[in-house]
């Protein structure tokens, strides 16, 4: 029955025709939501295989806190440990109640960073922060997670993509824009902050070194046209279609072999990923080793106290 209740309505973009809540997270900062399908009269019919993942504190520009991270992290987890979710939806809740400023999302809030890191909770101090969680960078276990993720992850630009907002695009598979509202401005340097990871070393990748030195150096501010013609959006969309148009390519990416996108995704991220990303390549390739009738002649051997017979499976040319 629950499944039946549209969603309340989180974002301008947001259809709650087209989504119901996930269950099983109490979550502050972020919304959580699965793609279904309804009948006439609004009933839920079944689930359809994407996800919105979307930033919830427009008031600051959807700028992250601690425990915004945490959810994040909660989420894009469960999206990637779901058997039936093939891709996920990167995105930011708002326009903002005070001003109707737009944001995807404006990195690390800058009112909680310590000289320490992030402390942990709005008010807490250097003095009062349990010492194992000051300093704590964990936006760098969400990037860690959406390369090691299956599933193919479009960060929906909605508005202002900033500092480690931008590096959170960066790091997705695929970013749509809109062409309206959509901002790029990595201000990182500004704030005495630096993403040497991800958020510059990949940027290069997409835009080149000259471009992606500017980026950072300069902090200008770049439309999402901009950002297309330098490589690192695929699709500036008019803004009041941008999340129709996000289900679109969610839709073409679903249609496709699991296991195709996969190990393409991977095969994409292995030479930027080094050993790490080959671990993660041939922990697949092992998966689908592990299939063949071959792997379980090994397997059988060995619990059948015999040695193996490969006769029936040729040395490939
Ligand atoms: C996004 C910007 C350009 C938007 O400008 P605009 O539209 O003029 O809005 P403002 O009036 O500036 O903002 C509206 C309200 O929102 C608050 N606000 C905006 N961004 C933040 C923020 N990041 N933190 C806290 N508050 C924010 C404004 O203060 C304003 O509030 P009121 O109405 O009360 O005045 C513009 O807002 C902007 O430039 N924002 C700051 C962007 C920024 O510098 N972000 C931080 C950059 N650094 C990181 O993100 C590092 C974090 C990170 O990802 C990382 C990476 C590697 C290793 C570690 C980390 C890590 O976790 O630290």
């Amino acid at each position: 029955p629950d499944r039946d209740r549209l969603p309340e309505k989180v974002s301008d973009l947001f259809d709650p025709t087209r989504w119901r809540v996930v269950e099983g997270f109490d979550l502050e900062d972020m919304t959580y939501h699965r793609q279904v399908e309804r009948d006439a009269d609004g009933r839920w019919v079944r689930d359809l295989p994407t996800v919105r993942i979307a930033f919830d504190r427009p008031e600051v520009r959807n700028a992250f806190r601690p425990g915004t991270v945490d959810e994040l992290y909660r989420a894009l987890d469960h999206a990637r440990m779901t058997p039936d979710v093939g891709t996920v939806l990167l995105t930011g809740n708002g326009p903002s109640s005070k001003d109707g400023g737009h944001a995807f999302c404006s990195g690390g809030d800058q009112r909680i960073r310590g000289r320490d890191g992030y402390r942990y909770a709005e008010g807490e101090t250097a003095e009062t922060i349990d010492p194992a969680r000051a300093g704590r960078l964990h936006i760098l276990e969400v990037q860690r997670l959406m390369r090691t993720s299956p599933k193919a992850i479009i960060a929906v630009v909605n508005g202002w993509a900033a500092g480690g907002g931008h590096s959170l695009h960066v790091v997705a598979d695929l970013t749509l824009a809109s062409r309206q509202h959509g901002k790029f401005k990595q201000t990182d340097a500004t704030v005495g902050s630096f993403d040497a990871g991800y958020g510059s070393a990949l940027l290069a990748r997409q835009v080149g070194q000259k471009r992606a030195r500017e980026i950072f150096f300069a902090a200008r501010e770049y439309s999402a046209e901009q950002m297309v013609e330098m490589g690192a959006v695929n699709e500036a969309v008019d803004h009041e279609r941008l999340e129709e148009v996000a289900l679109e390519y969610a839709a073409d990416i679903n249609r496709q072999s699991p296991q195709a996108i996969r190990m393409l995704k991977f095969a994409f991220n292995l030479p930027d990923d080094g050993m790490a990303g080959q671990q993660v390549f041939a922990g697949e390739a092992t998966r689908m080793a592990y299939m063949t009738d071959e792997a379980v002649e090994g397997r059988d051997a060995f619990l059948q106290k015999r040695d193996p017979d490969w006769s029936a499976f040729p040395y490939h040319f």
